[in-house]
């Protein structure tokens, strides 16, 4: 397994100086990392059919790679009608890194305003198969006499539809695994086990360059934590509606800057995390019980509302599947195996 490097904040050098807007300049260790890859957009598409080793190998080579036609139109429609309330009523007055800029509205919470993205996008047979790969976890554990394995599935981590308006500006490039503090070390090639979070981005309208397509740098998984992301590396993941693009969230990317008039670039941005991480949203508050009730077993375990195996996420000592369902035909075992042990 890959270290992970826990801390790193050490390594900033000051420089004693600062901006002309007071800002202190810093200098951050530079590994001397020049790969960059150039792709076709042929290389990152998924042959079809697409399976979930196709996606893997794509995946674990590129840091992303794009699916054709995984969500039906009439899905892609409903999802965009479900979250469109909040898509309207949403206002902010940006930030100063433009991360979060006046012009892009989001809607959070996606698989819980639409159980359209919750039973289509969130339990899409691809996005479990290929986020259990890279998130799931399965160990083995004494217990007495005995030794148990557990195995940890992959949860939703956030889901947020994106409408990039007109005017907008480049997001800057960054990587969306710092929420749970990864570090990544310099990796010639790709490595299981330190992946926090696999995203699904599903265009709900045509994305393109021009209307501030979800643009990323292949390779940059395989980058260390403090290399510099440079814009000519990038590659747009240009989307027909229903096509989705797979990313790592050790990839650098970034919402793009949309140059058309009149188009809404509108995106549904779902991660998933490991099955013991903290979710980035905290999607239990706001949240009506009456809509976790009315989803299917699937969706809630995707949801993290199934106990991690072993011990991780219970509700007054059950499945909280069991405390949400009651008359659900449903039985959750603490462990996947139990074992007698020789010693
Ligand atoms: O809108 C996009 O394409 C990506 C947005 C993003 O990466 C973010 O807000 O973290
Ligand atoms: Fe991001």
């Amino acid at each position: 397994m890959t270290e992970v490097i826990t801390s790193s904040v050490f390594n900033i050098e000051h420089l004693n100086k600062v901006t002309e807007d007071g800002r202190p300049i810093i200098k951050l260790p530079n590994s001397g990392d020049t790969r960059v890859l150039k792709l076709n957009k042929e290389d990152l598409i998924v042959s079809e059919p697409a399976t979930p080793e196709k996606i893997e190998e794509k995946l674990k080579l590129y840091g992303g790679c794009i699916v054709r036609n995984y969500l039906l139109e009439e899905d892609c429609d409903q999802i965009l009608k479900d979250v469109s309330p909040r898509l309207n009523s949403f206002s902010n007055s940006g930030d100063a890194s433009n991360f979060i800029s006046p012009t892009t509205r989001r809607a959070s919470g996606t698989c819980l305003r639409s159980r359209t993205a919750a039973e289509k996008m969130l339990i899409h047979p691809l996005n479990l198969a290929v986020s259990n790969r890279f998130l799931g976890k399965e160990n083995v554990f004494r217990i007495g006499e005995e030794a148990v394995t557990g195995f940890s599935k992959a949860q939703h981590n956030s889901c947020i539809t994106f409408s990039i308006g007109p005017g907008s500006k480049d997001q800057p490039l960054h990587r969306d695994d710092y929420l749970h503090h990864s570090v990544r070390p310099y990796r010639e090639k790709y490595t299981f086990g330190t992946e926090t979070a696999v995203g699904t981005a599903v265009a709900l309208r045509r994305t393109t360059k021009a209307n501030g397509a979800t643009r990323f740098i292949p390779g940059s998984h395989l980058w260390d934590h403090y290399r510099r992301p440079n814009e000519e590396d990038v590659f747009y993941a240009e989307l027909e509606k229903g096509d989705c693009f797979f990313m790592l969230a050790s990839c650098y990317h970034g919402g793009s800057a949309n140059t058309t008039k009149d188009e809404q670039r509108i995106v549904t941005f779902l991660f998933m995390t490991q099955g013991t991480l903290r979710q980035e949203e905290n999607i239990f508050l706001g949240t009506p019980i009456e809509y976790f009730k009315s989803l299917s077993i699937p969706a809630l375990a995707a949801l993290g509302l199934q106990t991690s195996q072993p011990f991780c996420g219970w509700h007054e000592n059950e499945d909280p599947i069991r405390f949400l369902l009651p008359e659900a035909d449903y039985e959750f075992t603490q462990f996947k195996d139990v074992y007698m042990v020789e010693d």
